[in-house]
């Protein structure tokens, strides 16, 4: 019985360990379903883990994987680099600003975009996807703005992942009600974010911002994120229950991400294309990786 009574404290050490190096996972499914999945996804809370969204290159420099939440601390996990962005060779795909709900009734997961031709920075209103915050993300640094019907936002660059929309905001008369410094940590391996990657390395990446600007908004907020190319959607939302739980967990677990040393931001082999759907509607799979892990695109 008492050797019982170890393993199970045991496992509960070893799942708040687990729990506290990035809070709790509040990723939901992005509502597209057949995504191109690739290793042995889709995985993780909502589907999102070795998972882009339908029809598109699918392999670990697209991926979001995943929103936790540490207290006010919302950290952001992917093969994605959010710090550098991701080229396809041909050009960069930009990271994106994390766009906020608070009163439930944003659009997002569904193309409401009508304009043709491929091309990012095509403006949208906000009216249309009724968000309520964005984290305006420049680099180091990022501000808070409030929304409006008024607001304006940019599209992702293609068409076919209009259903990612909106990619960032496009700033106009709106009041800045917080600011601060992103967190970038990269080169993470799959034991220490609880996410899938690729084989031969750490293939992880994080950023990190304070919600705490939100106040009780918290509570019933919604997150969103994707990057230029919109390959990928990310959805996160705080659980309707156990947020007290939640939040003794982030007053615990603050300052874990803050101890991490910086590494490396790049990462061999970074070149696929973000978006295949013209050249290769029925061929997902082009980009799906290999037993050891790895796409075609990654053993150059
Ligand atoms: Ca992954
Ligand atoms: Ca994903
Ligand atoms: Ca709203
Ligand atoms: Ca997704």
């Amino acid at each position: 019985m008492y050797k019982l009574k170890l393993l199970v404290t045991g496992g509960l050490v070893a799942f708040a360990a687990t729990q506290l190096a990035f809070g709790v996972n509040i990723t939901i499914f992005d509502k597209l379903s057949g995504g191109s999945y690739f290793g042995a996804g889709p995985s993780g809370r909502g589907g999102e883990d070795q998972e882009v969204e339908p029809g598109n290159l699918a392999a670990q420099k697209w991926d979001l994987e995943g929103f936790n939440l540490t207290g006010t601390r919302l950290t952001l996990t992917g093969g994605y680099d959010f710090r550098t962005g991701v080229s396809d060779g041909i050009r960069n795909y930009r990271p994106g600003d994390i766009f906020i709900d608070v009163n439930g009734d944003a659009k997002w997961g569904t193309d409401i975009f009508t304009t043709r031709g491929d091309g990012s920075n095509k403006r949208l209103s906000n009216a249309d996807y009724k968000f309520d915050y964005v984290i305006d993300v420049e680099g180091p640094s990022y501000s808070v703005y409030k929304l409006t019907d008024s607001s304006q936002t940019g599209s992702v660059y293609f068409r076919q992942n209009d259903e990612s929309n909106p990619w960032r905001f496009i700033p106009g008369n709106e009041p800045k009600v917080a600011a601060g410094s992103v967190e970038y940590v990269s080169h993470l391996s799959n034991r220490q974010v609880g996410f899938m990657g690729d084989l031969n390395g750490p293939s992880h990446y994080t950023m990190s911002v304070d919600v705490g600007f939100l106040g009780p908004e918290l509570e019933s907020s919604l997150f969103k994120y994707t990057y230029e190319c919109g390959n990928d959607n990310l959805i996160g939302r705080v659980p309707d229950t156990g947020n007290a739980g939640l939040l003794l967990l982030g007053v615990l677990a603050v300052g874990f991400l803050a101890h991490r040393s910086l590494a490396p931001a790049s990462q061999p082999g970074c070149f696929a294309v973000c978006s295949r759907r013209r050249l290769h509607p029925t061929n997902a799979g082009s980009g799906q990786e290999d037993a050891r892990g790895r796409s075609p695109s990654d053993a150059s």
